[in-house]
C-alpha cells in the first residue's frame, strides 16, 4: 500500500539568494580535508547524535536506511581497534596491496601506523546492512545498499564540516575484524570507519589540487 501524502514544505528562494548559498556552500566544502592527526579533546556526544541524525537523512533504495552507526568513545575499544586495525594495515602495505596500488598512495604519505585511533575522541563505523529482518524474524532483501551507505557517508562528512569537526574515511582492509570487536550481526558489513575530532596541533595535509570543473563535467 502506498503511504499517504502529505504537502512537501519545499522553501523556493529567489535566484539572488540561490546563488549567495550556493556560493557559500561549495566554499565552505571546498574548504574540508581529511585529516590523519587528531587532538585528544573531548567532543561531546551531542554533536555525534546530530552528525549521525543527518547522515540518516540520506536517501536510500526502497527507503530501507539500511545503515547502522556505531560510535565508539570507549578507550579500551578504541585501543583494540587500533591494534587489529594496524595488524591488518600491516599486511597490507607489507604485500597484500600491488605496487601499483602503494605507488598511488605515495604522495598522500600513508602507511600501517594508525596511532589516531587511539587519539581520536570518537571513533564512528558505518555499517552497511546487506540484508535485514522482518518483524516475524523472516529475511528481507536489501536494495541499493552500496549507493544508500555511500550518500549517508557523504552527509555525515558534511555535516561534521558543518559543525566544526574533522574526518577522515578510513577502511582498514579487511574490515571483517570490525564486526567482531563491535559484536555487529553477520547481515552487516563494515563500510567506512570515520574517527571523528579536532586536528592536532599544527595538523598539515597533503597539497593537492581538486579537479577543476572542466575536467569533472561534459554538457551536452
Ligand atoms: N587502508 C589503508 C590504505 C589506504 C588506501 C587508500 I585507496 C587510501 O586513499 C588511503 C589509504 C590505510 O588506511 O592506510
Amino acid at each position: 500500500m502506498p503511504l499517504p501524502r502529505i504537502p512537501y514544505e519545499f522553501e523556493a528562494l529567489p535566484e539572488e539568494e540561490m546563488r549567495a548559498r550556493a556560493e557559500a556552500f561549495y566554499k565552505k566544502m571546498e574548504a574540508r580535508r581529511s585529516v590523519r592527526d587528531f587532538s585528544d579533546r573531548p567532543v561531546p556526544r551531542e554533536l555525534i547524535e546530530r552528525a549521525i541524525q543527518t547522515a540518516s537523512t540520506a536517501p536510500s533504495g526502497a527507503h530501507i536506511q539500511p545503515w547502522t552507526f556505531v560510535a565508539v568513545s570507549d578507550p579500551k575499544l578504541k585501543l583494540r581497534i587500533r591494534e587489529a586495525a594496524e595488524e591488518e594495515e600491516r599486511t597490507s602495505y607489507g604485500g597484500r596491496m600491488s605496487e601499483e596500488w602503494l605507488e598511488a598512495l605515495e604522495p598522500i604519505g600513508t602507511d600501517a601506523n594508525k596511532p589516531f585511533l587511539e587519539t581520536v575522541p570518537w571513533i564512528v563505523v558505518l555499517f552497511a546492512q546487506r540484508s535485514g529482518f522482518r518483524e516475524d524474524g523472516s529475511k528481507r532483501k536489501h536494495y541499493y545498499v552500496q549507493e544508500s551507505c555511500g550518500i549517508a557517508a557523504g552527509f555525515f562528512i558534511a555535516a561534521l564540516h558543518e559543525m566544526g569537526l574533522a574526518t577522515l574515511t578510513h577502511t582498514p582492509s579487511p574490515m571483517r575484524f570490525l564486526s567482531e570487536l563491535l559484536e555487529r550481526p553477520s547481515n552487516e558489513a563494515a563500510y567506512i570507519l570515520f574517527p571523528v575530532g579536532y586536528p592536532a596541533d599544527g595538523t598539515v595535509v597533503p597539497d593537492l589540487q581538486r579537479k577543476p570543473l572542466e575536467d569533472v563535467v561534459i554538457w551536452k
